[in-house]
């Protein structure tokens, strides 16, 4: 790994707060290098003789991409009452609550995503009790599901606990997606800080999203050279003029282990008491290092701690690119799984609806996403996961910033478990608009949060770890 020395991190924390100022640069330049986090990183150094950390090298995102793992592509599309009836006999229309009051079934398009969220499959292998409570993750996911019969499961992190899994974390993560996938729902997934700690073969974020792939997902490996490996978007189309209506960008919020890295190659980097200085830091992972079954992608993929500049450069990118020459701008929303400190600051200063039963645990570092959505336009909502006792929502500028809730029974937390779901509606030839709520186990549904109105005398004033 390279070491990028103290003041070369501080420079790399100024610049990623001046994130702003970057998209100001960004929207007038071409082409764009936002190269800040790469300087002194070699990246072409195979070569151990020559271990040079000193060559410069400007890292674009458009380099590399991973190819060789097809997700599913069957395009994902706004349904109408009778494409479902005529797909899905068991598919009852009462559970469907509509925004639109239209007579006619064809006239209105839905498209409906449930966010399954921190199942963490695994936590007590080896244990009696662990069994048990992945079976009542199970159940929790089978109950939703049949109840709300999604067109897409997104999973947002900490499908697994890895930490305590020793062999075969795939297992686990085939739990986790199991229930979709036997319903013949599409499922995708992004990473959590608990999905990649896994001892022995098959258990680094490389290896399980390449398993999750195989198995038929939606989910895609980012660029190669952004940190971070489960960066990506779903397009789903309108049912009448196969435009693109709806955008879900997807990101990786890092954390855990390194992409490629199994745990016991990490422990040795590991420093004790590692500071936030460290933690900042964008490291180099060393491709002689990869284990990985698929080394044959000769492209390394690396680590992050946050969702880092180069991302939120992807994302801006990407998005224009996607919307060049569009006359509107989709309706976006984005999944990932550690919260932005915005969440944070809505929640001091706007009223939100619903519960703050944890401390929001947010990202040490503000790669300025939050400031890519605003200037893009197109995210109108975000939801992660995480912090298993907040299942809050709050409207910052233009952004909805929600939690999912807890689904699983594994991890921290005895809340009642349950499910957001996400409904799109659009008119044949109309406005689209969403709905958000909670599905819990139990079948109950709660659309409406209750508010919670800025206390200004306890503010959260960081993110706790
Ligand atoms: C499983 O779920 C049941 C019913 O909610 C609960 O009583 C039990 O304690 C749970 N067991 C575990 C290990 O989570
Ligand atoms: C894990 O795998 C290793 C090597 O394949 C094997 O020696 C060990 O017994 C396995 N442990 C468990 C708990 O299955
Ligand atoms: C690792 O994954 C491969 C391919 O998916 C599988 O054949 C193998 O059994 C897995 N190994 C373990 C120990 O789970
Ligand atoms: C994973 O391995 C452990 C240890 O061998 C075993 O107890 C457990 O049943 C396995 N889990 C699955 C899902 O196969
Ligand atoms: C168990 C617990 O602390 N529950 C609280 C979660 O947050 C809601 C909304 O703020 C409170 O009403 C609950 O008492």
């Amino acid at each position: 790994m390279v070491k990028i020395n103290q003041s070369i991190s501080i420079y790399i924390f100024i610049l990623l707060n001046l994130s702003c100022l970057l998209f100001v640069a960004v929207a007038t330049t071409t082409p764009v290098h936002l190269n800040s986090e790469f300087e002194n990183i070699n990246i072409n150094n195979n070569n151990n003789n020559n271990n040079n950390d000193n060559n410069n090298f400007y890292y674009t995102y458009d380099n590399y991409v991973t190819t060789q793992y097809k997700s599913n592509t069957h395009p994902l599309k706004l349904k109408s009452n009778s494409d479902r009836s005529s797909s899905s006999s068991s598919s009852s229309k009462k559970d469907k609550p509509t925004t639109g009051s239209s007579s006619d079934d064809d006239d209105v398009a839905i498209f409906k995503i449930v966010q399954i969220t921190d199942t963490h499959f695994g936590e007590g292998e080896g244990t009696d009790w662990g069994p048990e409570q992945d079976a009542n993750s199970t159940r929790v996911m089978e109950t939703i599901l049949a109840l709300e019969q999604p067109d897409l499961v997104v999973f947002t992190g900490d499908l697994i606990t890895g930490n305590n899994i020793i062999n075969n974390s795939t297992d686990y993560w085939k739990m986790a997606v199991g229930v979709a996938m036997k319903m013949g729902i599409p499922w995708a997934t992004v990473f959590g800080n608990h999905d990649d700690l896994a001892s022995g073969v098959n258990g680094t974020k490389f290896d399980l999203l390449e398993y999750d792939i195989s198995l038929g997902s939606y989910s895609q490996f980012g660029p190669n050279n952004i940190p971070g490996v489960s960066n990506y978007y779903i397009p789903i189309y309108d049912k009448w003029t196969n435009d693109i209506e709806v955008v879900l960008w997807m990101f990786d919020s890092g954390d855990g282990e390194c992409p490629r890295f199994p745990k016991e190659e990490k422990e040795k980097e590991k420093k004790p008491n590692q500071n936030q200085q460290e933690k900042e830091k964008v490291e180099w992972m060393d491709p002689s290092r990869i284990t990985s079954s698929s080394s044959s992608d000769n492209v390394p993929y690396l680590c992050n701690f946050y969702i880092t500049g180069n991302q939120v450069l992807w994302y801006y990118q990407t998005a224009k690119e996607l919307y060049a020459g569009a006359d509107n701008l989709p309706l976006a929303f984005a999944y990932f799984h550690v919260p932005i400190r915005q969440y944070m600051w809505v929640w001091n200063q706007q009223t939100c609806y619903g519960s703050n039963n944890d401390s929001v645990a947010c990202q040490a570092v503000d790669g300025g996403l939050y400031y890519a959505f605003e200037s893009i336009g197109d995210v109108k909502m975000v939801s992660v996961g995480h912090n298993h006792g907040n299942d809050y929502c709050g409207l910052f500028g233009s952004v909805e910033l929600c939690y999912g809730r807890h689904s699983g029974y594994g991890g921290y937390g005895t809340w009642e478990r349950g499910a957001r779901v996400i409904q799109v509606t659009k008119q044949k030839g109309g406005p689209i608009s969403y709905d958000t709520w909670l599905t819990f186990e139990t079948g109950e549904r709660l659309y409406h949060q209750p508010p919670h109105h800025p206390d200004p005398s306890h503010p959260q004033q960081s993110c706790t770890s």
